[in-house]
């Protein structure tokens, strides 16, 4: 097989990233290198054949109540659709996909893969998020593809990636369009953020080499190019682009959403094609947030909100989605300041059952007090945890477990919460996808000595699709 320009056919070794960098990476002192990634130490059985339970448990009901919708409602034994209402795309059926492989459920892998087949049609006339489209179903499809081999998902890939390429294709900047149509092509939304403008490289890159087609990389790779070049001089961005124009519509710098992932896939597009350029680009960053972003309250490491021009602080409120920073930190290099990171978001937690979407870290209170079942604060354990191998972060997340059966779990699953500040916590009622694709898989990983994981050499895109180390 030909791969497309830009993209090298096996990713780069870490020993030979590590040689680069001490050939003259500047960027990563001393004792920021990553190390290699040895099997796990410790092992949970029974805490991993707890998650395998309860994971299928809701599965289940999923099927039984919410199927062929895209997400269940396990309060109320309902289901709904997450894209296009009356259009369900089978949203946690292909969210669940690789999570079913490493977990060896292989009869309802099965049941999985035939139901996408069959019933799977984006042939819709309606507008779709681009991004979510990208994270969940593009990728989803894809660690199913790898790890069953099944020829009809990567059809259903490639074909609804080709319905969101107008989103990218019509852009003058590159950036892409928030919205397409999957039928017309028609596109909307030409203000877009960060996150959902640069979160998709791993996903369209991926494809490219299973393809062939370099057309979905080189799309991906200009939309990140469109913003890290109108970085301002302190090396900082915005939030928010006119795609059509290439302006910014505001001047705020953040990790938190709507920009958050826009950092991951920069390091991502390193890690899974050897991009040197996407490397560059992830370090000029970071280096620019860590110096002008870190704060200390009360000794712990935080990350506000600034001008991305004049470097003045605007706001200092964190959201829960910005605790990924930590394991990102961590797997790039920045070991120490990743894992600072994720002990401050630990403190936060003292003053709740399960973190709250919105803090305060001055005063640790709540700024939003619900909970959308996320799953950041453990991915940044699994990944540090895939660094250093530390019995902290098993115990982290076995922490976390705990809170969240003794908050989220209902009868026909888990289901976000409305307000983490009340006793009980009042519950909602929805099983977010990523769920299915996230949480419960860190968790897994952790927990069990999965034998369908290489621990050493692996890939998890920003919605926990495996596109490395299936086995
Ligand atoms: C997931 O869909 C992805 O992790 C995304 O990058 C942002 N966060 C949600 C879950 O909270």
């Amino acid at each position: 097989m030909s791969y497309p320009t830009g993209i090298v056919p096996t990713p780069l070794s870490r020993r030979a990233f590590l040689g680069g960098v001490a050939a003259g990476g500047a960027a990563f002192a001393a004792g920021r290198l990553p190390v290699a990634i040895a099997a796990p130490a410790v092992t949970q059985p029974r805490l991993a054949e707890d998650v395998r339970a309860e994971f299928l448990r809701t599965y289940e009901a999923y099927l039984e109540l919410a199927f062929p919708h895209d997400e269940l409602r396990p309060v109320s034994g309902t289901g709904s659709d997450f894209f296009v209402p009356g259009h369900p795309f089978l949203l946690t059926t292909v969210e669940s996909l690789d999570t079913l492989y490493v977990m060896e459920a292989d009869r309802e892998l099965r049941d999985g893969v035939r139901e996408c087949r069959q019933r799977l049609d984006f042939d819709v006339d309606g507008f779709v998020q681009v991004f979510e489209v990208v994270i969940r179903m593009v990728g989803g499809l894809l660690s199913g593809h790898l790890a069953t081999g099944d020829p009809s998902l990567l059809r259903l890939c490639r074909d609804l990636t080709d319905r969101l390429l107008p989103a990218f294709e019509k852009s003058p900047t590159g950036a892409p369009y928030r919205f397409v149509n999957l039928r017309t092509g028609e596109v909307r939304g030409s203000e877009n953020f960060l996150a959902e403008i640069g979160t998709n490289i791993t996903e369209f890159g991926t494809l490219s080499r299973l393809t062939g087609d370099g057309r979905y990389y080189a799309a991906s790779k200009r939309a990140l190019g469109a913003v890290f070049d109108r970085r301002s001089p302190l090396d900082l961005v915005g939030t928010t682009l006119n795609v059509e124009t290439g302006a910014w519509t505001d001047r705020d710098s953040t990790i938190n959403p709507p920009v958050d992932s826009y950092y991951e896939y920069l390091w991502d597009g390193w890690d899974l094609f050897g991009d040197a350029d996407l490397l560059a680009w992830y370090r000029t960053h970071t280096e620019a947030i860590l110096r002008r972003q870190a704060i200390e309250i009360d000794g712990r490491l935080w990350f506000n909100t600034v001008d991305y021009e004049t470097g003045v602080e605007t706001s200092r409120e964190q959201s829960e989605l910005a605790s990924f920073y930590a394991g990102l930190l961590g797997q790039s290099g920045y070991r120490r300041e990743g894992r600072r990171y994720l002990r401050s978001w630990g403190a936060a937690l003292r003053r709740f059952p399960i973190l709250p979407e919105g803090l305060d870290p001055e005063t640790f209170a709540a700024t939003q007090v619900g909970n959308q079942l996320r799953p950041e604060y453990v991915d940044s354990a699994f990944n540090l945890w895939l660094t250093d191998q530390q019995g902290r972060w098993i115990d982290l997340a076995a922490d976390y477990y705990e809170r969240m059966k003794r908050t989220s779990r209902v009868e026909n699953g888990y289901t976000i919460l409305t307000d983490v500040t009340t006793v009980p916590p009042q519950q909602g009622d929805l099983t977010s996808g990523y769920w299915y694709s996230e949480n419960m898989k860190y968790y897994w990983l952790m927990f069990a000595r999965a034998r369908r994981f290489d621990y050493r050499n692996n890939y998890l895109s920003t919605e926990g699709n495996i596109f490395r180390g299936l086995r």
